[in-house]
């Protein structure tokens, strides 16, 4: 028997839709159903997994340890389940996804096939209904979105991309069939992490490759390695521990100690160059975190910059390819550093080149292939791996429209405002799981899922308990928080970049820095202290 029951009325079909049956929609309609409500996912995809659903390339892996990118809510879930790597494969994580949602039984609430089109609010009955691709139409009290943060691939717009007469694949549309790229010439256009990891991997295979390459990415060795049963016994007797300490950091998870803390100008070259040499073997997305004020001062962030760059050109033999991957246009870690197993390495490989767009871009698609400005490459294959249309793509992708006919493509015109990344003014009972202005991809993004899904779940058993029927954001509240996450980023190097974080990479997207920088620890505090507040910044009524 559920502690609060339903709302019973008898004009809903459910309390609350989610839309997404990734990572966020699963945990929040296995905490939903906790809670007595009736809840439904719906999902365009023919499967549960959300990005890791789609994202099926070769290659495809996550750059958070794999034991620290997985749900802590359970912790019978985190004993049973082992991970093979320390960071875990896509196929690896689809299992687990799928895993999951057999253990907790979620399958029978999950609607896939099922693409939403419009979202609207009925003001006069404070519920919203929720349009299908196909023409069904379900009514609800709460929309939850769980769309992702990079789950709208941006799609090639090249001249001539129809007249091109071999295969040609996006890399968050790889097909579900086994794509043979044997002997094959393979151009790869893209590398940010995707076209990294798919050059990483399909090199061994293809008879030739070409990287098409624009702006080099920073890109940092994972030190991947399988995960023996010694090191899981010993790290899932701490997991408990390990979790509540993530909760409590800025990425979401522990980073090693042999994190120096302090500021990188404030140590000699030498002992400078162990620290970045410790980091740099332990492998991973950490060695930003080498010293505390790589990300905000460019001084210090020169120097390690500087080391990475010594790096790859002790690595890539052919000196013209080592500058075209070493010229870099923005600081160490203000985009999101790649993470990779002999990524470099692979230009030494005779069938591996780059091709280097930044004075000779692509100006159009053939039908044998790619065309320069001043070269042309023939090709059997082309793989875009142009990256997302991030944080904001899928929401606005659907037509929203909240109170008095507002649309939030019109509200979000001039870029996304968000109480917390959570909700709207103007939008009410819709609420966003790890939206912009919540710290979402700067961290572990499972940590961060799991706190704005626990957090919205306490709010909404305590509109069901206050008899609440409208939760709605305070136009001011959500105002100063949009304005406190910009000023936070503008004390760092972050905006310096043309990164997906602020937009630049989608033509005429308003460029806004979107996640909130602050870490997931401190955003913890702030949800806190709303909640402990009577939620304070929110209109209950
Ligand atoms: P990213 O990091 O946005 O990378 C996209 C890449 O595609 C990047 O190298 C772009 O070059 C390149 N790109 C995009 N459009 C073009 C055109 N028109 N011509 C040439 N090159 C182009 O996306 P990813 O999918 O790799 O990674 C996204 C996140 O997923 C990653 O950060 C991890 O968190 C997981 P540009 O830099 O724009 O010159």
């Amino acid at each position: 028997m559920s502690p609060h029951p339903t709302s019973a009325d008898p004009d809903l079909d459910h309390d609350v839709i989610i839309v997404g049956a990734g990572f966020a929609g699963l945990y929040m309609l296995h905490k939903l159903r906790e809670l007595g409500f009736s809840a439904r996912v719906l999902d365009a995809a023919s499967g549960v997994g959300g990005t890791w659903f789609w994202n099926r390339y070769p290659g495809a892996r996550c750059d958070v340890q794999s034991f620290d990118y997985s749900y802590s809510f359970s912790e019978d879930l985190q004993q049973e389940w082992t991970w093979s790597e320390r960071y875990a494969t896509q196929p690896e994580i689809l299992r687990y996804i799928e895993h999951v949602a057999e253990r907790f039984d979620l399958n029978r609430d999950i609607q896939l096939g099922s693409m939403v089109e419009a979202v609207t609010f009925d003001e006069v009955h404070t519920r919203w209904s929720v349009g299908l691709e196909g023409g069904e139409t379900l009514v609800c009290r709460y929309v939850v979105m769980a769309t992702g943060c990079l789950s709208v691939p941006k799609r090639p717009s090249f001249v001539g991309l129809d007249s091109f007469e071999g295969e040609s694949y996006v890399s968050g549309e790889w097909p579900h069939h086994d794509v043979d790229l044997t002997g094959k010439r393979v151009g790869v256009i893209g590398t940010g992490s995707t076209g990294i990891q798919l050059t990483t991997t399909i090199a061994k295979d293809a008879g030739e490759l070409l990287l098409f390459h624009r702006t080099p990415n920073f890109s940092l060795p994972a030190q991947n390695r399988p995960l023996d049963e010694h090191f899981t016994r010993e790290m899932k007797a701490g997991y408990d521990q390990r979790r509540k300490e993530a909760r409590t950091t800025t990425r979401g998870y522990p980073v090693p100690p042999i994190l120096s803390g302090s500021s990188a100008l404030e140590v000699g070259a030498e002992q400078r160059r162990e620290v970045y040499e410790a980091v740099w073997s332990n492998g991973g997305p950490v060695f930003t975190s080498s010293f505390a004020d790589l990300l905000v001062s460019q001084e210090a962030n020169d120097t390690a910059a500087g080391f990475v760059q010594s790096k790859i050109r002790a690595i890539v033999d052919d000196p013209a390819t080592a500058d075209a991957l070493t010229s870099f246009d923005h600081p160490l870690g203000t985009r999101r550093p790649c993470v990779d197993t002999g990524y470099y390495e692979t230009f030494n490989r005779p069938n591996v080149s780059l091709v280097d767009l930044r004075d000779d871009p692509i100006i159009e698609i053939t039908p044998a292939g790619i065309r320069t400005s001043e070269r042309s490459f023939d090709l059997d294959v082309i793989v875009f791996a142009l990256g997302f249309d991030a944080m904001t793509g899928a929401l606005l992708r659907m037509d929203i429209t909240g109170e008095g006919g507002v649309k939030l493509r019109d509200r979000w015109s001039d870029g996304p405002s968000a109480y917390l990344g959570l909700t709207m003014a103007g939008f009410p009972n819709l609420f966003t799981i790890t939206g912009p202005g919540s710290p979402s991809v700067l961290t572990n993004m499972v940590m961060a899922i799991e706190q704005h899904v626990e957090w919205l779940a306490d709010l909404l058993e305590h509109a069901q308990r206050e008899g609440v029927h409208r939760i709605e954001a305070d136009d001011t509240a959500e105002k100063a928080w949009t304005q406190h996450v910009v000023d936070i980023s503008d004390a760092t190097l972050f905006p310096r970049a043309n990164s997906w974080w602020t937009g630049a990479n989608i033509p005429g997207k308003p460029r806004v820095f979107m996640p909130y920088i602050g870490g997931l620890g401190t955003f913890q505090q702030v949800l806190t202290d709303v909640k402990d507040r009577g939620y304070t910044g929110l209109a209950l009524s």
